[in-house]
């Protein structure tokens, strides 16, 4: 019976966003908390370092604004792995940035560069 769950398990109790057979999701299911799945996370889009699917001067701005102030100007993993886009592997720097104008700029015709 519905009326029966006790109020901390009812459905107004805390909600775990979690990715399928995460930690998170397992936990939740453990415990009896209500959970939501997200999405895969998103596939990598080299130069998309603001995660809107589009590669543009934004994305420049969003990664060099991360190399001034890290704190402040956070990137989520996925938006790390998309902004490393010049010589992936190698970090998050101007040149990171650089790449995604020349690609926008025409300099380039794909990221990630590679030197
Ligand atoms: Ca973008
Ligand atoms: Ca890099």
């Amino acid at each position: 019976m519905y009326n029966s769950v006790p109020a901390s398990k009812s459905s107004y109790g805390t909600l775990i966003k979690c990715y399928a057979n995460s930690t998170a999701h397992q936990y939740a299911m453990k415990h009896g908390y209500r959970f939501e799945l997200l999405d895969k996370p998103a596939d990598l889009v080299y130069g998309d370092a603001n995660l809107d699917g589009k590669v543009t001067l934004s994305d420049a701005l969003t990664v060099s604004q991360y190399i001034a102030n890290e704190e402040k100007y956070g990137l989520s993993e996925a938006a790390k792995k998309n902004a490393d886009c010049y010589n992936p592997g190698d970090g998050i720097t101007g040149n990171d940035a650089s790449a995604i104008q020349w690609l926008y700029f025409g300099a380039i015709d794909k990221l990630p560069y590679k030197k």
